[in-house]
């Protein structure tokens, strides 16, 4: 029996870069969740008899609010709700299933790189038809409706059995409980070619972090392409990630850093994050930075069988460095820069003007799916290795010789005040017209300004999406606040520093960034208006 419940608003359901993500605590909340979804289901046109896919990274709460959502599901009237086993979906993973069997949208339930477990966070996420991140329109409308809301709809009965695969009707709506990895392991083996890589001779190291990934990545690299059994570290997806924060970066991966770097390393050593869609990669004594990776494997994505007849364009999030942009030129096809947020490559790949997009936040994809794919980058980077038959630390270094080098770090300043992120955020906004031609150290001021997109296919504007500041010689800093903490403000510097083909390439990082992190301490006053002295993490 459908069973329709009073509700009153919740003030904080505003979704951010990527869906709605709390504290578990504030989602444990009586209506808490139900509310959300019912609001996203309020917007969701058509979707009597419609197909919807949920899944998640596995995380506490995951199959509770799963419960809810299929019981909800079936009151709104959905004809059809695919899950994966044990509430088990990897972010690409439900996109491609909602793309494959022609869903209305899915909910994603993550909080991705966050850490999970009683304390920690949880997430929601609406995907739309094409499989990718709501657009704002639509998160925009799912924020409206749960200011007002005043009741849900929700199926009395039992949860359904999502560890056994198979269909259950509930009302009038089929519940397929579907293995949450094959359609995806069978994608994967149709863009990558699996033999070469499994005859090339190469040794991995994967670290899936406790979270969702493991299941795949066993499937993929240790079952399909014959690395050996243990290849693939903290394989088992578990509700609070061993206590560990599921960040594949320097700071969260560190251990497999230490491996990579160590005599003994393997060829090649990655990790992805909380619900799969990010990754880290590294070579044998040589970490690889999320732009420079999008650049390398923009610049060799030919060598695979999914992309050999090249790419169509590139596409690259205002943070992320500049090294695609001169491989898209190489090739002669277009560069766009989109605002942070994988929501935006959507419509680019939709009307076919990209094939390849990345983030520096660790995230890189393609026209396979709508969402980051932490594996897929994993697999292209193993099938570059294997056609060429050379190692990573060749394939930067002669990428490099090539295109130049964009040196490359995020300083994160987290948990800060929120009132002295927005002091110092508006005081940038505010000096940007005075900035240019002021000099810094060696460094002078070409261009400052405020990122604003608009974007190419639907003409939609988007606008305050981060300070630039441009010095002369094509260094920049830029200036932003996450759009994923659950907690005060995280304050993100992104320093870039351009050396060109036949410069100082193999120097390190932070040398090379010194002076330009002087600057932007200098521009934004970060000292002075959140106490910091030193950033929390630098990736
Ligand atoms: C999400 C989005 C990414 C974006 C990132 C930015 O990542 O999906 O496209 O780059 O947020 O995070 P922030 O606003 O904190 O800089 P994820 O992996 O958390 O879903």
């Amino acid at each position: 029996m459908i069973h329709a419940v009073a509700t009153r608003p919740f003030a904080d359901q505003k979704p951010g870069t990527s869906g709605l993500r709390k504290k578990v605590k504030i989602f444990q909340q009586p209506h808490y969740a139900e509310n959300f979804i019912q609001s996203v289901f309020d917007v969701v046109p058509e979707k009597e008899g419609a197909t919807l896919v949920i899944g998640g990274d596995g995380r506490f709460l995951n199959r509770e609010v799963i419960g809810k959502a299929i019981r909800m599901a079936a009151a709104a009237g959905f004809g059809r709700v695919i899950v994966g086993q044990g509430g088990i979906l990897s972010t690409p993973a439900a996109s491609n299933l909602i793309r494959e069997r022609g869903a209305i949208g899915g909910l994603v339930l993550s909080a991705s790189h966050n850490p999970g477990g009683p304390d920690e966070d949880f997430g929601i996420k609406y995907n739309v038809g094409n499989g990718g991140p709501a657009p704002e329109k639509v998160t925009a409308a799912i924020y409206a409706r749960t200011t007002e809301i005043d009741h849900f709809a929700i199926f009395e009965a039992p949860d359904v059995d999502i560890d056994t695969l198979g269909e259950t009707q509930l009302a009038d709506t089929i519940v397929e409980v579907v293995d949450p990895v094959a359609s995806y392991a069978a994608l994967m083996e149709r863009l990558f070619d699996f033999g070469a890589i499994r005859s090339s001779g190469l040794s991995v190291a994967f670290d899936a972090m406790s979270a969702v990934t493991g299941p795949y990545a066993t499937e993929i690299l240790e079952r399909r392409l014959g690395f050996a059994p243990g290849r693939v570290r903290n394989g088992t997806p578990l509700e609070d990630f061993g206590g560990h924060h599921p960040d594949p970066n320097l700071v969260h991966a560190r251990a497999l850093y230490d491996l990579m770097m160590s005599p003994g390393a393997p060829d090649f050593g990655a990790a992805s994050d909380g619900d799969g869609d990010r990754n880290l990669i590294i070579g044998r004594g040589i970490f690889i930075t999320p732009s420079d990776s999008l650049a390398m494997l923009a610049a060799n994505a030919h060598l695979a069988p999914g992309y050999a007849e090249g790419l169509k364009g590139i596409a690259r999030s205002m943070p992320t460095s500049a090294a695609a942009d001169r491989v898209a030129a190489a090739l002669g096809i277009p560069c766009y820069e989109t605002p942070t947020g994988w929501k935006f490559f959507g419509n680019l790949l939709d009307a076919g003007r990209v094939t390849i997009c990345g983030e520096e936040s660790a995230g890189t994809g393609s026209d396979h799916v709508r969402e980051k794919d932490g594996l897929w980058a994993v697999l292209l980077w193993l099938n570059i290795l294997a056609a060429t038959g050379k190692s990573v630390k060749q394939i930067a270094t002669e990428h490099w010789a090539r295109f130049g080098r964009n040196y490359y770090a995020r300083h994160d300043y987290e948990g800060v005040e929120s009132n002295a992120a927005d002091a110092l955020m508006g005081g940038l906004r505010d000096r940007l017209a005075q900035l240019p031609g002021q000099a810094f150290g060696t460094l002078t001021v070409e261009a400052a300004d405020d990122f604003a997109y608009e974007d190419p296919t639907d003409g939609s504007i988007s606008s305050q999406q981060g300070v630039r500041v441009l010095f002369q010689g094509g260094s920049r800093v830029v200036f932003r606040l996450s759009g994923t903490g659950t907690s005060g403000a995280t304050l993100r510097v992104y320093l870039e520093r351009y050396e060109p083909a036949g410069g100082r390439l193999d120097a390190d990082t932070t040398e090379m960034l010194a002076e330009i992190a002087a600057a932007a301490d200098q521009i934004a006053q970060i000292r002075k208006l959140t106490g910091r002295t030193a950033p929390d993490v630098v990736t």
